[in-house]
């Protein structure tokens, strides 16, 4: 079944789980095909009981809802309600982290404050009085600040979008009605206004859309990561391993699976201290290894091993080697219950929103963090000892991976060549051309493209025309396995003008060789440090971040929280790549904005390339276009 381009790791793991007859994603997904056309073209609607509807945009079938709702509305408020649980999820997550932030200050959980730079850097984005003061003082005020963001009823705007976002792109959404006051309200008013019988205007829902990824953008990404960042301390750049190779035969194996660092950095710190109990249970350490998100979490502050992306998060489980898959929320397939239940898998869901048939349920509440957390990976050493002595069929498969590139960590190696102005050489080498421009290459990995390798393939493509990658999510866990995150990969892939800055930045960093031609940035809510490093090169530059030559690009698009990142890319203006094409065809008037006159609005595009070296070069192109309007050398 596997095609001669697959990854070699997915290849190696799908060739084991058809000897032992395991079903994955693949075949589940080859069952379901053709998949239905209506909902690919988003022209189908269930809102209410006297449809469900379906128009067919191309043939002679009705032209309207039995409601008499337009395609192009259909489209459109399909669109808004993926962008509502693609915010409702990052929200859900920064409230998460707000709230044991809270609890923090006042002792009620065991977490306390590791990133004391990041509360100070903070302060002074908000204005909050620093003089003479603790750290947990400054911090309280900068929480009551954000629980504050989340009461507000009056037209006033949120303050994690007023103070962090950049000043001149708010005078647009302003003018263009996009500034939001509590991101509880919006979520409520875009599931109102998008059920039966409210707005049926396209535009107005597709503005109701760029609302919706405003918030995800503000106080769903940036909140989670400023305040993670206070609690878990700032990612510094350290060198870790990717792909199945990390799990270790005669180890206890723990992945932790899903977004929130609350639960995943209390499971590795627990993992430290119980060594002892796995040694005495005949293995040799307790071996903690990151899935997805929570995964890049874990790397970045810690330089945790990354096992899996999000479409080898059932793989990696049939090597039979994983004692425990701990999972927090988010992207986790009901699927791993099953596949887990073939072997001494401990399957463990945590939240009460992940409730899974046939998974163990342990609690996880911050308040009993640490009780929990002993109890999880005491439940994995159990899983080892019934393993133990059992085969095990682990890939020998894994890249050396550099990673840790917060803003932070970029500028402080920058600050080692121009301590005075640490983005200038950037802005010197992207003037003579050496940096062509800047891709930020993020989102999922899905079955529907992993066999052709089109991460990879796209960023081959990207590295050999001079454009730096920055990377988050499960594409960062693509690009890690198949090398990319290395100094080799800069010799192996960049031209000539790239790779002369990676080299003396690597230099800089004293790194062996060069510095990665792609820079992980973290997990998917990590989007706003790519984000703030466009903010901060633009700001350096004296122009808008729609200016710069940037491009974003999530090449192999899952989850709704895509859809609402790209948006909040699109409202920036930066342009976006993505496959497969969102759910809009279906709408000439969708379609026709997002690909073409949104640029007149936000000075971006969406393009959708299902091709690799197709979609590269549109963002090539793309880049030139945006040099030349800088008066660059292309
Ligand atoms: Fe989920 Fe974040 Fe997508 Fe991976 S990249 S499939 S969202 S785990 Ni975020
Ligand atoms: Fe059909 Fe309109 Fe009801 Fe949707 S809202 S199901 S289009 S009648």
């Amino acid at each position: 079944m596997s095609a001669v381009n697959v990854p070699v790791v997915e290849s190696a793991l799908l060739q084991i789980a058809d000897k032992r007859q395991i079903k994955t994603g693949r075949e589940r997904l080859a069952e379901m095909s053709p998949q239905c056309g209506f909902g690919e073209l988003g022209t189908c609607c269930r809102t209410c009981y006297m449809g469900p509807c379906r128009i067919d945009p191309f043939g002679d079938g009705p032209k309207t809802g039995v409601c008499g709702i337009t395609p192009d509305a259909m489209v459109a408020r399909n669109l808004l309600r993926e962008t509502v649980g693609g915010a409702a999820s990052h929200v859900g997550h920064a409230r998460h982290v707000l709230l044991t932030l809270r609890d923090a200050l006042d002792k009620k959980v065991p977490y306390e404050i590791k990133g004391e730079s990041k509360v100070l850097a903070l302060a002074k984005v908000f204005d909050v009085p620093t003089e003479g003061r603790d750290v947990v003082a400054i911090c309280r005020d900068l929480v009551d600040i954000a629980l504050e963001d989340f009461g507000r009823q009056d037209e006033l705007p949120n303050n994690w979008l007023s103070k962090r976002a950049p000043k001149i792109e708010q005078q647009l959404w302003k003018d263009l009605g996009l500034m939001y006051s509590n991101p509880h309200n919006e979520i409520e008013t875009a599931m109102h206004a998008s059920s039966m019988g409210n707005d049926a205007d396209p535009m107005s829902l597709m503005m109701r859309v760029l609302k919706m990824s405003l918030i995800d953008g503000w106080t769903g990404l940036a909140l989670a990561v400023d305040l993670q960042d206070i609690l878990f301390g700032i990612p510094e750049i350290g060198e870790t391993e990717a792909a199945v190779g990390v799990l270790e035969a005669n180890s206890v194996n723990v992945a932790t699976h899903g977004h929130n660092p609350v639960l995943s950095e209390k499971i590795l710190y627990w993992a430290e201290r119980m060594n002892e109990e796995a040694i005495a249970a005949g293995a040799e350490r307790i071996n903690v290894v990151g899935v997805c998100c929570t995964g890049n979490e874990l790397s970045m502050r810690h330089g945790v091993k990354l096992a899996a992306h999000n479409s080898q998060s059932e793989l990696i489980l049939v090597t039979g080697a994983v004692d425990a898959m701990v999972v927090d929320i988010q992207c986790i397939w009901p699927q791993l219950a099953q596949v887990a239940k073939c072997f001494d898998t401990a399957f463990i869901t945590t939240d009460p929103m992940v409730r899974i048939p046939d998974a163990r349920h342990i609690p996880f509440e911050p308040q009993h963090a640490d009780e929990s957390a002993r109890e999880i990976v005491g439940a994995a050493i159990e899983a080892f000892r019934r393993r133990r002595g059992k085969p095990v069929d682990i890939p020998q498969l894994k890249s050396k991976a550099i990673v840790g590139l917060s803003l932070e960590a970029i500028v402080g190696i920058l600050s080692k060549v121009d301590p005075v102005d640490p983005l200038g050489p950037v802005i010197d080498n992207v003037a003579n051309g050496n940096i062509f421009g800047f891709a930020g290459i993020v989102g999922c990995s899905s079955i529907r493209f992993r066999d052709g390798a089109m991460t990879e393939e796209m960023v081959k493509h990207l590295l050999a025309q001079n454009v730096l990658v920055v990377t988050t999510g499960c594409t960062a866990h693509i690009l890690g396995q198949a090398g990319f995150l290395t100094g080799e990969a800069t010799n192996l892939y960049c031209g000539e003008g790239l790779k002369a800055v990676l080299s003396a930045l690597g230099e800089a960093a004293g790194l062996d060789g060069p510095l990665p031609p792609v820079w992980h940035m973290g997990a998917c809510v990590d989007n706003s440090r790519v984000v703030d490093l466009l903010v901060g090169v633009a700001a350096r530059l004296g122009v808008k971040v729609g200016q710069l030559p940037a491009v974003g690009s999530a090449p192999e698009l899952v989850q709704e929280k895509a859809i609402s990142i790209g948006g909040s890319f699109l409202a920036m203006g930066v342009s976006c790549h993505i496959a497969p094409a969102p759910r809009i065809l279906g709408s000439p008037m969708v379609t026709q904005l997002l690909t073409s006159d949104l640029s007149d609005v936000t000075g971006a595009v969406v393009r959708v390339e299902v091709q690799a070296e197709r979609a590269a070069q549109w963002m090539v192109e793309h880049i030139a276009k945006k040099r030349d309007a800088l008066g660059l050398i292309t």
